[in-house]
């Protein structure tokens, strides 16, 4: 694929069924590449880097491989810096949530969407069936078995990678703060279980979008950082891409600021969501257009 002059190729796995990627590194960077307004166009061939991952870029025919360091890259080349108005202290947190969202609570989603006898997350999201899906599920668990054996995580038993999934959840949920929602369930506690409390806590947990009570919008405030991209790219496959798993439940019944997150980063970077994802009637195959920052997409380059 050729593209113009300072249009990035970003190289991804194709779009997923209820969000833009089934894979969060993909989603990221392409949020980036919108909260930067750079403009860019997409291969969904699933080449691989040179890293043997995805995703990747090409720039000005430069190869990228790695989605932070095809940020940084952009940033050095374009100034597109979206920590500009971040304290250092900011930056510091926002970094280390990222980081731990992406190297620690990434493999506790890889483990409870491939390797547990339950396949029914998996099987939602990969659009096989038959052979097809259980060859593909074979190759999967295969790879990533030795990467959670490599990275150490996958020598812990079920429970204790389940405890490193909540803790983590609950810490980026806590940052990003649920003031009202503490305060409103004092108030249910406070009233015990009457029937008034049981219903109160029946809404809380069928409705979340009543809840949106993040005390920040964005991790770090009103406006969104650089680590907002990393972090939606993997909350997102939780409130889209893992239905019945116990991370969406933990989620959508308990940390509902993060869904309410995601929500706000899909609503503000991703008018298109609908034509981008492939559950969607809206649904356009999007390989080789380019996406200009004033929201025009052409045709093929
Ligand atoms: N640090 C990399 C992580 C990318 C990554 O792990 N991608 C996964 C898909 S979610 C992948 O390509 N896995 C293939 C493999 O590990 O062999 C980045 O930020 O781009």
């Amino acid at each position: 694929m050729n593209a113009p002059p300072g249009v990035v190729i970003l190289y991804q796995v194709g779009r997923g069924p209820n969000a833009p990627s089934i894979s969060p590194f993909p989603l990221k960077l392409e949020t980036f590449l919108r909260m930067a307004k750079i403009p860019y166009m997409n291969d969904h061939t699933a080449k691989f880097s040179t890293k043997g991952k995805t995703p990747w870029m090409e720039y000005n025919g430069v190869d990228v491989a790695d989605s932070q360091f095809c940020i940084e890259y952009l940033k050095k080349e374009l100034g597109a810096d979206l920590n500009k108005h971040l304290t250092a202290e900011e930056y510091g947190a926002s970094r280390a949530l990222q980081k731990m969202a992406e190297e620690n609570l990434y493999w506790t989603m890889c483990d409870e969407m491939f390797l547990t006898d339950d396949t029914t997350v998996i099987r939602n999201i990969i659009p096989y069936r038959g052979v097809k899906l259980w060859a593909t599920l074979w190759f999967l668990r295969r790879i990533i078995r030795k990467e959670t054996w490599g990275h150490g995580i996958g020598r812990h038993s079920k429970d204790e990678i389940w405890s490193i999934a909540v803790g983590d959840l609950r810490a980026i949920s806590g940052y990003l703060g649920n003031k009202a929602r503490k305060f409103s369930y004092a108030i249910v506690n406070a009233m015990q279980n009457t029937e008034m409390a049981m219903l109160k806590r029946k809404a809380y947990n069928n409705n979340y979008e009543l809840n949106d009570n993040s005390d920040k919008k964005f991790l770090t405030g009103d406006e969104p950082c650089e680590a907002d991209c990393g972090l939606f790219g993997m909350l997102a496959m939780i409130v889209w891409h893992m239905p019945t798993s116990r991370h969406e439940k933990l989620v959508k019944e308990e940390l509902t600021n993060l869904v309410t997150y995601c929500e706000r980063m899909r609503d503000k970077y991703w008018p298109d969501w609908n034509k981008c994802i492939l559950s969607s009637s809206e649904y356009v195959n999007d390989h080789g257009k380019i996406y200009r920052p004033d929201g025009v997409v052409n045709g093929t380059s």
